[in-house]
């Protein structure tokens, strides 16, 4: 969180977390292509050649007011594949809320559990707490046939206590419900702290 006295405005940081292909840049895409201009800013993506997210995703948005603060939504994803772990702890850092993007399908169960695992640490080495961190879980990738049930696959990450949403990034299904529910958690914390 940062505050701008001067402008009134006060900065929310969002990151997108998951394992490698679970759908990050996607939703920021969705998220871009269906909000009005005039709130938002343009996505900003560093790809690499197979138009993979090399280091962020970016996307801000500015919704509503926070104690007569004009927020500012600022949405990140980070790159998923184990080799960037640098870059996803400069990433988190400085986070407000966390959306992890799970890929439903069987076969990657085990990248979602890595990831979770790893964004443990890397909040902790922050010294951000990551049972105090706002989560939504977001499972994606529902339309493919070898998906998980979001109910199992919520349990089997450890993540009973956290708001979950079945998604197809893809198609936009969820993905604003998942925008919308981490948005409400991290300015009621916000508003918390002011
Ligand atoms: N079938 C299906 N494919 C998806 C869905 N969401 C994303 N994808 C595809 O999965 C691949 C990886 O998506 P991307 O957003 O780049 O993943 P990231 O690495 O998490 O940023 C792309 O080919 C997407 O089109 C979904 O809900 N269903
Ligand atoms: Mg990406």
């Amino acid at each position: 969180m940062f505050i701008n006295w001067k402008l009134r405005e006060i900065n929310l940081k969002i990151v997108y977390y998951g394992p490698a292909l679970s759908g990050k840049t996607t939703n920021l895409q969705y998220i871009h292509a269906k909000t009005n201009p005039n709130i938002r800013g343009e996505l900003v993506s560093l790809k690499t050649r197979g138009d993979r997210t090399l280091y962020f995703d970016f996307l801000q948005l500015e919704l509503g007011q926070i104690a007569g603060l004009k927020p500012r939504f600022n949405l990140y994803t980070v790159p998923g594949q184990s080799y960037y772990v640098g870059s996803r702890r400069l990433v988190l850092q400085g986070a407000d809320g966390i959306v992890f993007v799970a890929d439903s399908q069987r076969e990657r169960f085990q990248a979602n559990v890595e990831a979770v695992k790893d964004m443990a640490e890397n909040l902790r080495s922050l010294g951000l707490n990551p049972e105090s961190m706002p989560l939504v879980l977001q499972c994606n990738k529902q339309d493919l046939p070898n998906a998980v049930q979001p109910s199992v696959l919520q349990r089997r990450l450890g993540m009973t206590k956290v708001t979950c949403f079945p998604s197809v990034a893809i198609k936009g299904t969820g993905v604003f419900d998942t925008l919308k529910a981490i948005i409400n958690l991290v300015v009621a914390q916000a508003q918390k702290k002011l």
